[in-house]
C-alpha cells in the first residue's frame, strides 16, 4: 500500500517518558513523519514506536485528571445504559477506571497493558486484563467472559497499530446485537485548528470518518452512527454494529460526516500539503511569540504537562530557556522533567504570582482552565497558545 511523506516534524523523545533526572544519558529519540495513505486515506506516523516502549508500568496520563472528563465519562455511563441497556461490557484503555466504574452493577472487563493503571482498576475489584488488545487477548476473554453487549474504548484504538486485527477481534468479541463505542480525535478538527500535537509516538493514526469505513470494510463491523464532541480539542465518538445486525438503522450523521469530509479535501494529497505549510507558519510564529516575551524579561510556566505539547516543545525547541517550568495536577508527572526538552514539572498549586505568561499545554481544558484561573488573569496574567494560531489571549 503506497504512502506518502508530508510532513517532517523532526526528531522526538516518547511523550510518557517524563524523566527523573534533568539531564538523562540515552534518552531515546525516533522521527516523527506524517504520511498520507493513498488506498485507505488513514493519516498515521511513517515509523511506529515499539508499544513496549510507550505503555508500561510508569504510565503517567490519568483520565481521571480532569473535572471536565470525569463528567464526561460520568455522562456518557449514563446515557450507554438508558440506550443500550447492556448486561455486560468491556473497556480497552481502562486506564484508570474513570468510566468502567460506573458499570459495577453489570459484568464489566477492563483491558490496559499499562500495569500500574491495570493495578488501579483490579483493587476496584474490575477484572482488568493487564495486555495489549489482540485477538488472542480476545478469544481468552470471550472463553472466559462470553461476549459482550458493548465494548468501549477512548483514545486507545488509535494507538494501536495493527487495525485490522484490532477491529477483528473487537467483533469476535461483541454479541450478535452487540455495539463498538470509539472515541478518538477527530482529524478533520485537526486540520482546521491546526493543532499538529494530536500527532506523537502514541497516536500511530489520527482518525477521519472516511478512513475509519475503509479500514473496516473487511472486519464484519460497520458505522452507524457519529457524535461530535469537544473533548480532547474536538474528538468522534464512533458507533458500530455487526453488518449482519440489520436492526439497528444507519443513521443520517454518517453520511453527512463523509460527506463533510470530503468538502474539506480529506481524500486529497494536497490537504495535507497545505497543512503541513501551516504548520511550519505556525511554528515560525509561535517561537517569535517567546522570544518576543524572553527579550522582554517576561516570566513565561507552562500549564498541563500534556503528551500533545511534547510535540510542539520538541518541534519548536521551545526549552528551559523559554519556560521555568511546567505545572500540572497529575501527581505522577510533579518533581519530574519534560522529555526531550527537559523542563522541571511541580505540581499544581495555583500559579505563582510572578508569572506574566502561561503556554496552555493543555489548551483542550482552555474552559475549565480559565475558570480556575480567575485571578492569574484578573490581575493581568495571560496565556499562550498555538490554537488554531499562536497567540496571547
Ligand atoms: P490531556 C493523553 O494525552 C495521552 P494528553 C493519550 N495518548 C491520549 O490520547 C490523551 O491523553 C487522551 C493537566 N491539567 O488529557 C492534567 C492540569 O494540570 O489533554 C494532564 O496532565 N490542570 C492517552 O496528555 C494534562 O493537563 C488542569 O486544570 O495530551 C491534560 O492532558 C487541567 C484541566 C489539566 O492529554
Amino acid at each position: 500500500m503506497k504512502k506518502i511523506k508530508f510532513l517532517n516534524l523532526g526528531k522526538h523523545p516518547i511523550t510518557n517518558s517524563f524523566l527523573s533526572e534533568e539531564n538523562p544519558r540515552n534518552e531515546f529519540f525516533y522521527n516523527l513523519n506524517l504520511v498520507y495513505h493513498q488506498k485507505t486515506k488513514l493519516i498515521s506516523l511513517d515509523n511506529f514506536v515499539s508499544p513496549k516502549k510507550m505503555f508500561n508500568n510508569k504510565y503517567a496520563h490519568r483520565a481521571s485528571a480532569s473535572i471536565t472528563m470525569r463528567k464526561a465519562y460520568e455522562n456518557l455511563a449514563k446515557k450507554i445504559k438508558k440506550k443500550f441497556n447492556p448486561k455486560s461490557i468491556l473497556e480497552i484503555g481502562s486506564n484508570d477506571g474513570v468510566f468502567i466504574k460506573h458499570f459495577s452493577k453489570i459484568r464489566n472487563v477492563g483491558v490496559e497493558p499499562c500495569k500500574n493503571l491495570a493495578n488501579i482498576t483490579s483493587r476496584m475489584k474490575i477484572k482488568t486484563y493487564d495486555k495489549f488488545w489482540t485477538m488472542n487477548l480476545s478469544r481468552k476473554i470471550s472463553n472466559k467472559h462470553g461476549k459482550f453487549d458493548v465494548i468501549y474504548s477512548a483514545n486507545t484504538i488509535s494507538h494501536i497499530h495493527n487495525l485490522e486485527e484490532t477491529f477483528k477481534a473487537i467483533e469476535n468479541s461483541l454479541t450478535l446485537r452487540g455495539v463498538f463505542i470509539l472515541e478518538d480525535p477527530s482529524l478533520l478538527k485537526s486540520l482546521q485548528k491546526i493543532s499538529y500535537d494530536q500527532f506523537y509516538d502514541e497516536h500511530a493514526y489520527v482518525f477521519s470518518i472516511t478512513a475509519l469505513k475503509n479500514v473496516t470494510k473487511k472486519t464484519g463491523l460497520e458505522i452507524f452512527n457519529i457524535e461530535e464532541l469537544k473533548t480532547h480539542g474536538g474528538s468522534n465518538r464512533v458507533y458500530f454494529k455487526k453488518v449482519d445486525n440489520k436492526e439497528i438503522k444507519i443513521s443520517k450523521t454518517v453520511n453527512s460526516h463523509l460527506y463533510n469530509e470530503k468538502k474539506f479535501g480529506i481524500n486529497k494529497l494536497k490537504t495535507y500539503q497545505l497543512f503541513a505549510r501551516k504548520v511550519r507558519y505556525s511554528k515560525k510564529n509561535l517561537v517569535k511569540i517567546f522570544q518576543t516575551l524572553k527579550r522582554r524579561k517576561n516570566k513565561i510556566i507552562g500549564y498541563g504537562a500534556t503528551y500533545k505539547s511534547s510535540t510542539i516543545l520538541n518541534f519548536c525547541q521551545i526549552n528551559k530557556n523559554y519556560i521555568s517550568y511546567f505545572v500540572d495536577t497529575t501527581p505522577t508527572k510533579a518533581g519530574k522533567f519534560t522529555p526531550g526538552t527537559h523542563i522541571p514539572i511541580k505540581k499544581y498549586s495555583g500559579i505563582s504570582d510572578d508569572v506574566d505568561y502561561a503556554f496552555l499545554g493543555a489548551w483542550n481544558f482552555k474552559d475549565e482552565i480559565f475558570k480556575k484561573e480567575k485571578k492569574f488573569r484578573k490581575r493581568g496574567g495571560k496565556f499562550i497558545t498555538h490554537v488554531p494560531y499562536p497567540r496571547i489571549i
